[in-house]
């Protein structure tokens, strides 16, 4: 444990907040010489409650909506001081500030080709202001915007491909992570911030409060959503495929059972059959599967 944390204990993030974990691991890899832009969402409140702040890096809070427009202003205003080359500049925010209201500043940002790594920590809908659906909300989720009841089984709608809209820009590097995978995920950070030019990380972090599984299991239940392939973590360069974590596919039940969120389906196998085939599409799409996990 280090002393002093670029992210310190004593926040008030939920017992077992994968956010927390992941941001964690996100700001040790970017290290000191780093600037933090982040939306409006739980990360933001539950680091901040003034007068206290968990951030040991300079901090600013944007509006919901535009991290990715306030990181970029910043980045402009260190290449005019002379300081861009030995200051990281990181945009973040949650599914909903980034696929939602945040998507036209993302996008923008990526276009304009700033120097900003954006961090996108994915825990499938807005929690902050309680639990709702989000264009990254996975098909089948029991949200309070898409409720379960008689006429309903959840989001009727697939994750957008944001990882994929963000390769298309053509920037230099996108890739998904996994609360669950530390070392992968730190690897891809210092990639991210070794290249010039826009970057985005999409980092999958399960919310106990949200997805109704015990605050224990948050790291089970990220493994469990890679290793059965409905979370693929995959990198591009240069809007090019060019890694993938590979995997012996386990059925997407061992997933699902573990989380309240998604117990409307265990009763019912035709949605669960649509579940695995999304699993088994993104097995095929991106060459996930191995026979035998490779030797340690
Ligand atoms: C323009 C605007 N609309 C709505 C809100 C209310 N609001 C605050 S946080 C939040 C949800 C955040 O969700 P997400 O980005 O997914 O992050 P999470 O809290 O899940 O980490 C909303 C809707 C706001 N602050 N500003």
């Amino acid at each position: 444990m280090k002393t002093n944390p670029l992210f310190k204990p004593g926040h008030t993030a939920c017992a077992g907040c994968g956010q927390a974990i992941a941001a964690r691991l996100v700001i040790e890899a970017a290290g000191p010489n780093t600037i933090v832009a982040n939306s409006t969402g739980c990360l933001e409140v539950f680091t901040t409650a003034y007068p206290e702040t968990a951030w040991n890096v300079p901090w600013i809070h944007s509006l919901f909506e535009n991290s990715a427009a306030v990181a970029s202003g910043i980045e402009a205003a260190l290449k005019y001081q002379g300081k861009k080359d030995t200051t990281n500049v990181i945009a973040q925010g949650g599914d909903g500030g980034t696929a939602d209201i945040g998507l036209q500043a993302l996008s923008g940002m990526l276009e304009r080709g700033h120097d900003i790594l954006y961090v996108c920590y994915d825990n499938e809908s807005y929690m902050n202001t309680g639990i709702q659906r989000s264009g990254l909300t996975p098909f089948g989720m029991n949200t309070t915007t898409t409720p379960v009841g008689s006429l309903s089984m959840g989001n009727p709608n697939p994750k957008k491909p944001l990882p994929e809209i963000c390769a298309a820009h053509g920037i230099p590097y996108v890739a998904t992570a996994s609360a669950a995978y530390f070392q992968d995920l730190q690897r891809k950070v210092k990639k991210a911030l070794s290249i010039k030019g826009p970057k985005y990380i999409q980092v999958h972090v399960p919310c106990p409060l949200g997805w109704r599984h015990e605050s224990n299991l948050t790291l089970d239940v990220a493994r469990l959503a890679v290793d059965t392939g409905l979370y693929p973590l995959v990198e591009y360069e240069s809007g090019v495929l060019s890694g993938r974590r590979q995997i012996v596919p386990k059925p997407v039940e061992e997933y699902l059972k573990v989380q309240a969120r998604f117990k409307h389906l265990l009763k019912n196998p035709d949605e669960i059959k649509k579940i695995q085939e999304i699993a088994d599409n993104n097995i095929k799409k991106y060459g996930l599967k191995v026979e035998a996990a490779p030797q340690a």
